[in-house]
């Protein structure tokens, strides 16, 4: 048995940078959880081809596994990935009613390039192979695939919210997108929430859920614990000027992580506190993102004049208050920062999971989760300090209990969310789908690719 793989993004891309032909690693944690899944079992990862030289590789052999790439042109790409995919699905599955573009074109451009990933997967596919779906830029590929082919077996992971039913309907072609994504023999969630909203979903639209049911299950995604909660040879922990606390984050720069709200928290801790002058640095690290959606240009704008403002409020020659750094940094250098910190402050306003948070925790030696309710991954890490990022003053009550928590309660808090994230891993996810699969899949040649389940 083979895995056929298809998420919009790419595990990797060839580009030129200065004159040369270089692979660029997506860095995200879904792409290194299922890259461990097709170095094991082999397989084909179809995909975006999005780097600039990637129409010279539409099809190679890597690393134990096969990529199919799609190339898209500048205004299907606009369509499908900027105005649809993030203009319309992302706000919705987030609650942010007043984003939500509604445009019929972009739709168009969205069912096209879903029909291009489903005949590309079709091309490849033989009966033996499992054919798994990821996220919300291809929700129409399974119906087409099922459509097509009824007896192949099509596994769907969601991995952002699912919304309430009544709220899903503000969308023009919701009964399209839940027809396609019920057809899945197996669909998996982040957490019980989203499943039980996935199922109303379904109730409301088609009047009864009875049949999909038993095909829809929460399984949150892990991460590789053990690479997280190693020390680089290189690694050295960093001194802060006058004994400073760390308070630390890193996000994609996106409207549904309440980058903003945190600042307005550090703004009313410093109030509140003026003693802190000096006594901490937030280093708030936020990697660009979807550069070419208006919506997260007028976001980076008005986020930076807020730091601006905070730091010219509080800040001296000798210190400010918040660093900010706005770009892509390497994985060691992450690990070192969430090591380094004494604070971790992961605020989003929804999130689907949140791997920070459970990167955090595995690298972490003594620092205390400030969480927001709203991450999915909130579901499993409640000796995190859970906070609503829409309430300030609690989130900036949270900071300060927070930096003068006492070792013993610092230790057992981090020693629960630590055994939470080593025992649901990403061998526990990519074992607990398989499962799942086992236990629907009808055909004969079905043999795990040998990842632990534990
Ligand atoms: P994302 O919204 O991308 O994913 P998240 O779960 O936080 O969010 O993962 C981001 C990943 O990128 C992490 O692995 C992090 O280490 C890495 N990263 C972020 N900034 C970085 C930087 N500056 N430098 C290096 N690495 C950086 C979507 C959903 C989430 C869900 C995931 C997985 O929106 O809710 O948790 O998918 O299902």
């Amino acid at each position: 048995m083979k895995y056929i793989i298809a998420t919009a993004r790419s595990p990797f891309s060839h580009d030129r940078i200065e004159g040369k032909d270089v692979i660029r690693q997506n860095i995200g944690g879904v792409a290194t959880g299922l890259k461990r899944l097709m170095q094991t079992s082999g397989g084909i990862w179809v995909c975006w081809g999005d780097g600039t030289l990637d129409h010279e590789h539409s099809f190679e052999d890597y690393d134990g596994y096969k990529i199919a790439r799609i190339t898209l042109g500048k205004n299907e790409k606009r369509g499908f990935y900027d105005d649809y995919s993030n203009g319309t699905l992302w706000p919705l599955f987030h609650y942010f009613r007043d984003k939500i573009k509604t445009d019929n074109r972009s739709y168009h451009d969205y069912y096209s390039v879903n029909k291009k990933f489903a005949e590309t997967i079709l091309k490849y596919y033989e009966p033996s192979n499992i054919i798994w779906v990821h996220d919300y830029q291809l929700s129409l590929v399974p119906g087409m695939i099922k459509k097509a082919r009824p007896e192949a077996f099509v596994t769907t992971t969601w991995h952002i919210p699912w919304v309430a039913g009544e709220f899903f309907a503000i969308l023009p072609e919701s009964a399209e997108i839940q027809e396609s994504l019920s057809s899945s023999d197996l669909i998996s969630f982040h957490t019980d929430l989203y499943t039980r909203n996935f199922i109303e979903t379904q109730e409301q639209i088609f009047g009864s859920a009875s049949n999909i049911k038993s095909r829809v299950v929460a399984i949150p995604l892990g991460i590789d614990d053990q690479y997280y909660s190693s020390v680089g040879k290189d690694e050295k922990p960093r001194k802060q000027k006058d004994n400073r606390k760390i308070i630390f984050s890193v996000d994609r720069l996106d409207y549904t992580k309440g980058l903003k709200n945190r600042i307005l928290a550090i703004d009313l801790l410093l109030h509140k506190h003026p003693e802190l002058e000096g006594k901490f640095s937030y280093i708030m690290m936020v990697t660009p993102s979807r550069t070419t959606v208006s919506d997260y240009v007028a976001m980076k704008r008005d986020l930076e004049m807020n730091i601006g403002r905070v730091n010219g409020k509080y800040g001296n020659i000798d210190w400010m208050p918040i660093v900010y750094m706005y770009r892509k940094v390497s994985d060691a250098a992450l690990k070192a920062n969430y090591r380094n910190a004494e604070v971790a402050l992961i605020t989003p306003l929804m999130d689907g999971l949140n791997l920070v948070s459970k990167e955090f925790v595995a690298a972490s030696r003594d620092g205390v989760l400030v969480l927001s309710r709203f991450a999915g991954s909130s579901y499993d890490l409640q000796s995190a300090l859970l906070v609503n990022p829409y309430n300030i003053v609690e989130m900036a009550d949270n900071i300060y209990a927070a930096l003068f928590m006492d070792q013993e309660e610092r230790k057992r808090r981090l020693a629960d969310l630590k055994a939470t994230v080593s025992k649901k891993n990403v061998a526990w996810w990519l074992g607990r789908i398989e499962k799942e699969i086992t236990k629907r899949w009808v055909g004969d040649t079905f043999s795990t690719s040998g990842l632990v389940d534990n």
